[in-house]
């Protein structure tokens, strides 16, 4: 069993970067500035958005954090997302979600100008990546690729099965695995909530895309043994005994699942980290394209 270490590969990913911001600082150019709109006080979201800008902070990207009250409008935030679209200095943005309820989450996101969006939500960014064009490929499926093609996993020719049809990881990691190129090639099968026998399915599978939210949701029982897992999941456990009142679990029962697998990403420590860094790809991409 060889585990996926998102964290090192992140690091890794992360370093790179950073030799390519001081090359453009060196030259002269502008280096890459991606700026963060958070609206409330959500826990995770504020650690998410506080690690993307510590991140840009450490590998030499300008960064800008917008904190918007929780009480902000849909008006309002429209504003602030026009203003970034207007904004030369901002090379790439992201709107963190979830949004308050009260907010149409896909009206904001159609206002992000594509050519902005790397977080790659935007219909027109999602098109492009379904048919294969350049685009910025969200962070989450973008960072499963990235660290199956550094470990060098075999996908060609392999089953995989996803579980979870969000917009953000499942669906657009179907579309990924499915398409020619390595990591690629392999069979897709997209399961979900109204899934019947799953387990018939994720026991023929090659690799286990689990992006579903249930704690300890993939069992030992229901993959065959060599199998590659990929876990998405990041749950919140209420733990008192914790100094941060819970701890984090992923989709998988990491413990047992482990023994049959030949790859599998840990929680915490592998596909999360690798959004952070991808994000920090695409923002270096959007520059780059500015620049071009
Ligand atoms: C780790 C996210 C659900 C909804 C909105 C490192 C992150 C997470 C875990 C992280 C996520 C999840 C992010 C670990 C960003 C990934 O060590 O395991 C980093 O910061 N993520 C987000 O911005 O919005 C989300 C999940």
């Amino acid at each position: 069993m060889e585990i996926l270490d998102g964290k090192k590969v992140s690091n890794q990913i992360k370093e790179e970067i950073t030799v390519e911001v001081a090359q453009m600082k060196a030259r002269g150019e502008k280096v890459p500035h991606l700026a963060a709109v958070l609206v409330g006080n959500d826990g995770a979201s504020l650690t998410y958005v506080g690690s993307k800008v510590r991140s840009c902070k450490k590998i030499g990207f300008e960064s800008t954090l917008i904190h918007l009250p929780e009480e902000t409008t849909e008006e309002d935030l429209l504003k602030q997302v026009h203003e970034l679209n207007n904004d030369p200095n901002i090379d790439g943005y992201i709107v963190q979600l979830p949004l308050p309820k009260h907010i149409d989450e896909e009206k904001v996101l159609m206002a992000v100008d594509p050519d902005k969006d790397v977080d790659g939500f935007h219909p027109t960014n999602f098109g492009k990546m379904a048919l294969d064009m350049e685009t910025f490929i969200s962070a989450t499926p973008f960072g499963i690729m990235e660290l199956l093609k550094r470990y060098n996993v075999e996908t060609e020719g392999k089953h995989t099965v996803v579980i979870g049809r969000s917009h953000i990881v499942g669906r657009p990691i179907s579309i990924l695995m499915s398409q020619k190129g390595n990591p690629g090639n392999s069979t897709v099968t997209l399961a979900h909530s109204r899934t019947k026998n799953l387990k018939e399915l994720t026991l023929q599978a090659d690799i286990v895309i689990s992006a579903l939210g249930v704690p300890k949701f993939l069992k030992a029982d229901m993959v065959k043994d060599g199998v590659t897992v990929i876990d998405v999941g990041i749950t919140r456990v209420p733990d008192e005994t914790s100094s941060k009142g819970y701890y984090i679990t992923g989709d998988v029962d990491f413990e047992n699942v482990s023994k049959k697998a030949a790859y599998i990403t840990p929680v915490p420590g592998g596909v999360g980290p690798m959004t952070i860094a991808m994000l920090l790809k695409n923002t270096l991409l959007a520059r780059e394209r500015h620049n071009a």
